[in-house]
């Protein structure tokens, strides 16, 4: 059985090393197209720390007798907006959609509702922790909701085929991970105790490295292959090009 320090650890290093990945493919890539590097790295980065806090128990709190780590949910709600605006930047490029900031000021919103009730959920030591939970959840749809519908439509209407195909696939990708989080939770010492504080660690920290190096990695690796096919101009980006 390994420990929930190694899993922390496991967080620490994939972290790090995905950092270095993500940043040898941006080397690759177009300079109009390096701002997704940019948004990826920063929210591999981030979590890199916040293990690094982990495998240190900076923020962890007892919690009726269960251990609560703060770090976990100051990095979800720095960087779960980050990964909506990753994936809102396939989707709606910029000049085109009129809406795109405040369906992404929509989305986000709902999302830091999402890890605030979390976190709530989290620290009440009694059964109202449900509804709190409940709450957290509503919001996931709603994130969801927005994502597959508004965003999609609008997408469609601003961006055409090409992008929205590519935009559909990576927010399935993304959604099928986050969908899992609520599941850990509800597992584990908080919710219904049902598996081990070093099962959760190791849950949390294999979503962890698909949901952001993962993901990065998809999009980076889809933004390259587009601009092989829709051959941007110089100066422009290949989410730009890609949508006319
Ligand atoms: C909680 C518990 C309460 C119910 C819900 C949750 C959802 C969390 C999610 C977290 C996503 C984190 C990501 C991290 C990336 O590394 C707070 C677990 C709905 C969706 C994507």
């Amino acid at each position: 059985m390994s420990s929930v320090n190694d899993w922390l650890a496991l967080g620490t290093v994939g972290m790090t090393a995905g950092s270095v990945i993500l940043a040898l493919i941006g080397v690759t890539m177009r300079k109009e197209d390096r701002h997704h590097v940019y948004l990826a790295m920063a929210i591999t980065l981030i979590a890199a720390t916040a293990y690094y806090a982990m495998l240190n128990n900076v923020g962890d709190i007892m919690v009726g007798g269960v251990t609560v780590q703060l770090a976990r949910y100051v990095d979800w709600v720095v960087t779960t907006p980050l990964l909506l605006i990753s994936l809102i930047s396939i989707a709606l490029p910029s000049g085109k959609s009129k809406n795109k900031m405040s369906l992404i000021w929509a989305v986000v919103g709902l999302d830091v509702y999402m890890i605030i009730t979390g976190v709530i959920a989290s620290l009440v030591n009694n059964d109202t922790r449900w509804y709190w939970y409940a709450f957290s959840c509503v919001a996931l749809l709603g994130v969801v909701y927005m994502l597959y519908g508004t965003i999609m439509n609008e997408s469609k209407k601003v961006a055409g085929k090409k992008i929205s195909q590519l935009y559909t696939y990576v927010a399935l990708y993304l959604s099928v991970l986050w969908a899992a989080y609520p599941v850990v939770w509800y597992l584990s010492g908080v919710g219904v105790n049902k598996i081990s504080f070093a099962s959760e660690n190791y849950a949390y920290a294999v979503l962890d490295l698909l949901a952001k190096v993962g993901f990065g990695i998809v999009v980076l690796v889809s933004v390259s292959r587009l601009a092989a096919s829709a051959k941007p101009k110089a100066g422009e980006s290949t989410v730009e090009a890609a949508s006319k």
